[in-house]
């Protein structure tokens, strides 16, 4: 016979260790999880770039110049104006480019973390022809390939930069690429530090959804190692296209002699 003690069931004090331990056990395999999700991320945009990187590389190959960047007026393709580009500091051309993957309202192709990828190109006009000699048919052959000015320049740090230099070449990682493209992470709606603001330093909107979004001010960019400190935190992912790289694809083509 059962007594009636037996029948009880639990009592508060076991089942709040069974809910204790049942929350420990989810804790334990949440942050693991979530590590696991951010690194796949992380994966996800670094191969996102690497074939960004390589579809604009596709597209010079094709057309003897590299696309314009788009805005968010432009719906995805590449913003053009006479001689020139709408816009020196916007976002990957993902229409003119065909790229796949997903795109906001206003047509932009993100990143895994939902943020617009962002693109800039040299704006240079060495001949002083009214034209930017890297993103106009014909204009890099015409300049010829030791008078081209590729002007994007890249720092460890934004302390002491200008907006056409590093603070001084123990900063400088690239003095003069081509073009740039580059993810704002997993921050991109909440940091502050000054090394990621020198990447995105102005506002550019006039799309359909009305957001207005981040873009670089300058042709200085910073890239430097992963941190959370708060103030210094860092988790931008920036690729360039070096002019070595570019060029030895145009004299393939014979856009280059
Ligand atoms: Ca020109
Ligand atoms: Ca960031
Ligand atoms: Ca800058």
């Amino acid at each position: 016979m059962i007594s009636l003690q037996q029948q009880r069931g639990f009592s508060l004090v076991e089942l709040s260790v069974v809910i204790l331990v049942l929350g420990l056990l989810l804790g334990g395999l949440m942050g693991p999880l979530s590590a696991q999700r951010e690194n796949a991320r992380l994966k996800d945009a670094k191969e996102q770039l690497d074939s960004v990187r390589t579809s604009i590389e596709g597209f010079a190959l094709a057309n003897g110049h590299l696309p314009c960047p788009a805005t968010p007026a432009s719906g995805g393709s590449a913003a053009l104006a006479p001689g020139a580009c709408a816009v020196q500091h916007g976002f990957v051309p993902a229409t003119t480019l065909d790229l796949n993957g997903q795109r906001n309202a206003d047509n932009l192709l993100l990143d895994p973390w939902g943020s617009p990828l962002r693109y800039s190109v040299s704006a240079s006009d060495a001949n002083s022809d009214g034209t930017w000699d890297f993103v106009t048919a014909g204009e890099m052959r015409t300049v010829t390939m030791p008078l081209l000015q590729p002007e994007i320049v890249v720092c460890n740090a934004a302390a002491g930069s200008s907006p056409t230099a590093c603070a001084s070449a123990a900063t400088t990682v690239a003095d003069g690429a081509t073009a740039i493209v580059f993810s704002l992470g997993k921050d991109w709606a909440t940091f502050s530090s000054p090394d990621q603001l020198e990447n995105v330093g102005t506002n550019l909107g006039g799309g359909p959804s009305g957001t207005t979004y981040r873009v670089a001010s300058d042709r200085v960019f910073v890239d430097r190692g992963r941190s959370d400190l708060t103030g210094s935190e860092y988790d931008d992912l920036l690729l360039w296209i070096p002019p070595a790289q570019l060029y030895g694809r145009l004299v393939q083509t014979g856009y280059l002699p």
